[in-house]
């Protein structure tokens, strides 16, 4: 149903008092001085540095207060005065250590000094890092490199990246697998293939020319929060916002700027969503397609009627592809089937067409609640297919945007971080540096996974990242993990991914974008990509957490030196100590989009990436830009929708964690306290399982596959959601997802559509 009303969880708008009391309380508990808390004013700012939490665009004049609550959440953890020194590790087993909750292993502070897993004590034990190095390098030439993964969490900055896929490269393989992977690859290859670009084509400026903007699946308020000044405008324009969530979440509710003192003072809040449909998780392509259904069909009326048409008929005609195919399965399709998919009334999406049909200009914003089911690219596909009907690509104020997670997670594909050869410029890379890249294909995450399981994967290299946790089937994942001969955590924290080890494993501390980056060449800066493909400079402005830990540039040029030796003409060092140099090679590598990059990156507000769907150039298959019809209604095939009792799960985040980084227990905008072993549930299934809000239950996953997946220990929570779907938390309900259930073209993990069912 379309309605106003606010979440009965949460009365409050997000932002707002609570947030600032939000901000202060993890300051205090991370121990940073307020002088030091200074340090947010230069968040997201030309000179200084770019948040290490979401991947939103920074404007080029940006806020005094640039940054949100989750981003002062993501500073206060990195410039925590908490430490995690070696000593530690002399206090505490492996074994014991995994025990610790992923709370307070990250809590217990920064990692100080490189550290060998020793096996005779089972402790973390310091090592130097030219042992480190030497040891590494040493391992890995005693492998086969397509047993060797190297994974990247979306963090890295696009020098260390391309330094690392390099690395890889030249080792020997393409299995750099990335956290995009498991996030917005759907939207890589959707998007690729409708439009021929694989990212979003909006930038800040179209915010100031669109008239509508559509919202599916993303949870603006808690994981890109500064894009609700964006959003904020709009409003004040009178831009209508029209979003598809089975949850009602605040941030797409309502928002009240806690930047601004005059809402502050004031009741006033900002209205966000205009029309609010909760849809059936894993109902949008049905939506979609109803949305279509109702402009087409209008459209016919039109051209019968001779009065204005509906579609975008010069567009379509001149720019696209398979529009009759589409159409006809858009007007054969029944309504009724359409309702019972998306759990959404025909009155419902006429009103979200109707809307459509009065905008010139429209965006569509969109994130994991379209990306992480079994049809996901399908679900890309559709919303493409929603903005081609009326030329809502490459014009102003218009297009689609996926909302992307690390803040640089994009960026990092830019730069190679891929296993597809073909995505990887390998013949200027051979050119460039005299050496034969692999030319076939490296294995995605799913794939190293299903690959390590069955024993062929013998090393995994983390250039960040937590992904015994991230991945699915945490039950099969570990043993298989644990069954490794080496493996290398580059990273902040010590999580679980490090205790979880090989047989010969390193914890290798490294710095953040936060620290400055001392070298003997004085500081050095870096560049990332935020999610409307814009790259920006980032400076560190705090003093290192250790005199022993490293840049991440520092640690891959030493492993990459000790492993390949003279087999490698890059000057390792050089590249360690002096960024610009790298910087030079990406120019190099990729001139049309980082030509004069130095210069460049400190322009306010970055530099654009050149995307050619924006000027309507259409890099796809047939030249054009294409339109496809969907194979399913449904996006979950495997869903057992007829099997009794079966449930529908989700996995979320909440506000106080930035992934597998828990922040602390509670969910403030979902009223969830306490614990984060909860299940959202409506009021008749509760009924209908004959159980009781706060009663405790047991997950099982409904498949089979012979392996029994349970989690139990769960307290019902009754919540406004859609009957069927159930929601609860990610990592802790990842032990409930199969590995082979992932979106059938990209492998993303379908997270948001797990068939489960209730046992005692
Ligand atoms: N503070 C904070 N910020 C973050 C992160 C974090 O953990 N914390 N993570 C970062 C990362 S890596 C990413 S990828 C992004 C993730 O940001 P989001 O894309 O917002 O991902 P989720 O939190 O998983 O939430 C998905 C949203 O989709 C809705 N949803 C679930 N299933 C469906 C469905 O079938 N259809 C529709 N229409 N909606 C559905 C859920 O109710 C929820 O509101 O955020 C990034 N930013
Ligand atoms: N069920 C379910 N599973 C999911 C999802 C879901 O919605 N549901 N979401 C998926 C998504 S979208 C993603 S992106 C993945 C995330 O998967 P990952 O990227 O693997 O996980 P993170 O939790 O982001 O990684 C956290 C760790 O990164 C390290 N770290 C932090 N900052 C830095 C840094 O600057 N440098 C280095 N080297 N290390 C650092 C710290 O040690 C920290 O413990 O999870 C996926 N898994
Ligand atoms: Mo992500």
């Amino acid at each position: 149903m379309s309605q106003k009303a606010k979440n009965p969880a949460y009365p409050f708008s997000s932002g707002g008092w609570g947030s600032l009391k939000s901000v202060a309380t993890i300051l205090a508990q991370e121990k940073v001085p307020l002088k030091d808390s200074a340090i947010l004013l230069k968040q997201n700012k030309p000179d200084g540095f770019m948040c290490v939490s979401c991947s939103w665009a920074k404007p080029a004049n940006p806020h005094t207060f640039e940054f949100c609550e989750s981003g002062a959440k993501a500073t206060a953890w990195d410039t925590t005065k908490k430490r995690m020194t070696p000593a530690f590790f002399e206090l505490h087993t492996v074994r014991s250590l995994l025990n610790w909750h992923d709370h307070d292993l990250e809590e217990a502070g920064r990692l100080t000094a490189p550290m060998r897993y020793d096996s005779a004590s089972d402790k973390y034990v310091e090592v130097s890092w030219e042992q480190a190095f030497a040891e590494i390098g040493n391992e890995l030439n005693q492998l086969d490199p397509r047993g060797v993964v190297f994974y990247t969490s979306g963090r890295a900055s696009l020098e260390t990246a391309y330094m690392y896929q390099l690395f890889a490269r030249m080792y020997g393989c393409n299995n750099l697998p990335d956290s995009s992977n498991m996030c917005h690859e759907s939207s890589s290859v959707g998007l690729k293939e409708a439009i021929g670009v694989g990212v979003g084509t909006i930038t800040l400026e179209d915010f100031d020319k669109t008239d509508l903007m559509f919202f599916f699946g993303q949870n603006v308020g808690t994981n890109s929060p500064r894009m609700l000044h964006q959003l904020q405008d709009a409003r004040k324009r009178g831009v209508p916002i029209v979003t598809f969530n089975p949850l009602r979440e605040p941030g797409l509710v309502s928002f009240a700027n806690p930047q601004s003192p005059v809402q502050m003072l004031t009741p006033a809040q900002t209205q966000i969503s205009t029309q609010y449909h909760q849809v059936k998780t894993g109902g949008d392509t049905a939506a979609i397609l109803g949305i279509c259904k109702a402009v087409i069909e209008a459209d016919d009326r039109a051209k019968s009627q001779g009065t204005a048409r509906m579609i975008d008929v010069t567009f379509i005609e001149q720019h696209t592809v398979g529009f009759d195919e589409f159409a006809a399965c858009a007007r054969i399709t029944e309504w009724n089937a359409i309702e019972q998919a998306s759990g959404l009334t025909r009155a419902a999406l006429t009103e979200a067409a109707n809307e459509y049909m009065k905008a010139k200009a429209v965006m569509a914003h969109y994130g994991m609640g379209l990306t992480q089911h079994r049809l996901g690219v399908q679900n890309v596909r559709m919303l493409c297919n929603l903005l081609l009907l009326r030329g809502n690509v490459g014009k102003p104020g218009a297009g689609p945007s996926p909302i992307r997670g690390h803040s640089n997670v994009q960026g990092q594909r830019t730069v190679g971080i891929t296993e597809k050869p073909e995505l990887a410029p390998l013949d200027q890379l051979a050119e460039q540096f005299s050496f034969e890249p692999p030319r076939d294909k490296g294995m995605n995450t799913v794939e190293a996974f299903e690959a390590m399981v069955e024993g062929k994967v013998k090393a995994v290299f983390n250039l960040g990242g937590n992904l015994v946790r991230a991945v699915p089937d945490r039950s099969q994942i570990e043993p298989a993990w644990a069954g490794l001969r080496l493996t290398v955590n580059v990273a902040t924290k010590l999580n679980r991914s490090h205790l979880v080890h090989g047989e010969v494993s390193y914890v290798l501390p490294c710095l953040s974008r936060i620290e400055y980056h001392r070298t003997p060449l004085g500081d050095q800066a870096v560049a990332m990509e935020d999610s409307t493909g814009c790259m920006h400079g980032s400076r560190g402005v705090t003093e290192p957490a250790s005199e022993k830990a490293r840049t991440e540039q520092f640690i891959v040029a030493g492993i990459a030196k000790a492993t390949l030796g003279t087999r490698s003409t890059v000057e390792w060092d050089s590249w360690r100590d002096d960024y610009s140099v790298v910087r030079n090679e990406i120019a190099k590598t990729y001139p049309e989009i980082f030509h004069d990059f130095n210069e460049r990156m400190w322009q306010p507000g970055g530099f654009h990436r050149p995307l050619p769907a924006r000027e309507r150039v259409w890099e796809t298959k047939s030249g054009k830009a294409e339109f496809k019809a969907p194979e399913s209604l449904g996006e979950d095939p495997d869903m057992p929708e007829n099997a009794p009792n079966a449930l529908r799960l989700m996995t979320l985040r909440s506000d106080s964690q930035f992934n597998t980084t828990i922040y602390n227990i509670e969910d403030r905008f979902r009223g969830v306290k306490d614990t984060r072993m909860v299940i959202l549930m409506n009021k008749a299934d509760i009924e209908k399982h004959a159980l009781r809000d706060g009663d405790h239950v047991t997950l099982q996953t409904v498949a089979d596959d012979g392996i029994d997946r349970r989690l139990p220990g769960l307290k019902v929570m009754a919540y406004d959601i859609p009957q069927g779907c159930i929601g609860g938390y990610y990592p802790e309900c990842n032990v409930l997802l199969p590995l082979w259930h992932y979106a059938k073209e990209s492998k993303v993990p379908a997270a948001k559509s797990i068939p489960v069912r209730i046992v005692r």
